[in-house]
């Protein structure tokens, strides 16, 4: 048979479930024989591909013509079956519709508003980190990661104080969603409807301060670009994607200080590091493991034949890793030329939220470095299992000033 006519049958066939806890606890010799296997693979089990070198998923990710975001971004086709919520129409959808939602979106994230957050974003750092100092000992997860993005990204978005404790909750929702329906997802649901119900109400014009990026949204409602109620799913998208993303990111960065110390001893001589030190932990250690495109036509991928409307799973954290990619991808540097990782993605779809993301990172680890003096772990972390976020329940670190 020739290369190029080979159809799924001759696609390598992925044995092990990438959605099981045994999977989670240490994908990364499995991401590595996933990329040995071949360039894509089928899952029988979840009937879709699964790509997980970094040239292809590179692919997948930058080709939206071929591997569309319309059909959903999750196992879930919304082709065949009806999403759990109306379809986010930036995430989840493609030109023409996503480049003038996320046209919206960019602008509330140019350099001048980073700029404008900046000195409120550097002082809640320096709170935090000064609180985590005087505990000497604590959970990083609870004391250190959820507590910083859970404050000014609300608060830059101009949300109210009240209910904010949903955040969490809605982000555990929508990103065990994009896995299939398992026993993690089960659990995620279980408060949904109150969970919901705060997330939509305080997406309304009325519920948003006046000078927040929430307001700055509904302004495209007064210029024409966007009707009412696409503005209230913008805001929507921010709630989804902005706080359980660098709450992670930020729990993952604290283990790799604490478990590499030549690299924190490198982080504490040059604070000014913390850009690229928090840039490596999205390509060491990133929060998001693996999105989904459904092809719009028939494609191939490295000879493979894969017709129209298939699921293919591009796993970014196994391309983080992709030794044909990175020079010793399995160590964490922070002086490392990290551009080209896919821990924000690539292409149409890339991280929006990316330059808020990089002032929380620099503004958190940039503060650490200048207070710190040592990190190291103080137990044994134990995970939070989420179908697409590599994420602790506990993280257990030991600090002392310098
Ligand atoms: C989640 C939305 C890492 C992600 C895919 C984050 C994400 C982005 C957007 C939305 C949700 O628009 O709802």
């Amino acid at each position: 048979m020739n290369a190029a006519t080979q159809t799924r049958a001759s696609a390598p066939v992925l044995a092990i479930d990438p959605f099981a806890r045994e999977f989670m606890d240490d994908p990364y010799p499995h991401f590595e024989a996933m990329r040995e296997a071949g360039p894509v693979l089928w899952s029988p089990k979840y009937e879709c591909y699964v790509v997980a070198r970094h040239e292809d998923v590179q692919r997948v990710l930058s080709e939206w013509q071929t591997f569309s975001s319309a059909a959903g971004v999750g196992l879930a086709n919304f082709n065949k079956e009806k999403p759990w919520r109306p379809p986010s129409i930036v995430l989840e959808a493609d030109p023409p519709l996503h480049t003038r939602t996320r046209t919206v979106l960019a602008r509330t994230m140019t350099p001048g508003v980073v700029r404008a957050l900046r000195e409120r974003f550097e002082r809640e750092a320096e709170i935090l980190v000064d609180r985590v100092l005087d505990m000497g000992t604590f959970d990083a997860v609870r004391d250190f990661a959820e507590r910083y993005p859970t404050k000014v990204f609300p608060d830059a978005l101009g949300l109210p104080e009240k209910g904010r404790e949903n955040l969490l909750p809605y982000g555990n929702m929508v990103f065990n969603s994009f896995g299939p329906r398992n026993e993690l997802t089960e659990a995620a649901f279980a408060n949904a409807e109150n969970v919901r119900g705060w997330i939509m109400a305080n997406c309304a014009r009325e519920a948003l301060t006046k000078d927040g990026l929430g307001a700055m949204i509904y302004a495209a409602v007064d210029s024409g670009e966007l009707n009412e109620d696409e503005a209230g799913m913008l805001v929507r998208s921010f709630l989804s994607a902005g706080v359980d993303t660098t709450v992670n990111a930020f729990g993952n960065m604290m283990w790799c200080l604490a478990t590499f110390p030549d690299q924190w001893a490198k982080l504490r001589e040059k604070p000014e590091l913390a850009r690229n030190a928090f840039e490596e932990s999205l390509r060491y250690e990133g929060p998001a493991q693996a999105f989904f495109r459904t092809t719009t036509k028939e494609t191939e991928i490295g000879g493979v034949k894969i017709d129209a409307n298939e699921k293919i799973c591009a796993f970014m954290q196994s391309a983080n890793r992709d030794a044909a990619r990175w020079d010793n991808a399995d160590t964490f540097d922070i002086e490392r030329k990290v551009v080209g990782h896919m821990g924000l993605g690539t292409g149409i779809h890339g991280c929006v939220g990316q330059p808020i993301a990089r002032l929380e990172g620099e503004a958190v680890f940039a503060a650490l470095a200048r207070k710190a003096k040592s990190i190291e772990l103080a137990g044994t972390p134990t995970r939070h299992y989420n179908n697409v976020l590599r994420a602790f329940a506990t993280l257990p670190v030991r600090v002392t000033r310098r």
